[in-house]
């Protein structure tokens, strides 16, 4: 008979994962001036003139854009400022998050 005692292995590493980035995304609609877009763009998000107007001339054709990804309070926080942005105007300018995959 074996003297040999099998323990359990117990995990050494514990099991962490990174916190998903989110993406916000912008989408198009027939009403918002495309001007207003470039300015809440470079104004919520740091953007470039140029940036922002490629940003929203790809949303414009194709639906949607992703603008840029955050930590998720983070991309949350901008796309509700940037989307209450165009409310204020009158405008139904939205910009959603969706986590990373
Ligand atoms: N489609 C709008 C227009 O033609 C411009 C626009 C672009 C609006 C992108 C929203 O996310 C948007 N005036």
């Amino acid at each position: 008979m074996s003297d040999i005692a099998t323990k359990p292995r117990v995990r050494v590493k514990p099991k962490t994962e990174r916190p998903r980035l989110h993406k916000v995304i912008l989408v198009n609609d027939d009403y918002t001036p495309r001007e207003f877009v470039v300015t809440v763009l470079k104004a919520v998000f740091s953007m470039s003139e140029e940036q922002a107007y490629r940003v929203m001339i790809t949303a414009h054709r194709r639906g949607t854009c992703v603008v840029a990804v955050f930590a998720k309070d983070v991309a949350e926080t901008k796309a509700t400022e940037a989307t209450e942005a165009g409310r204020s105007a009158g405008y139904p300018l939205l910009f959603t998050t969706e986590p990373e995959t």
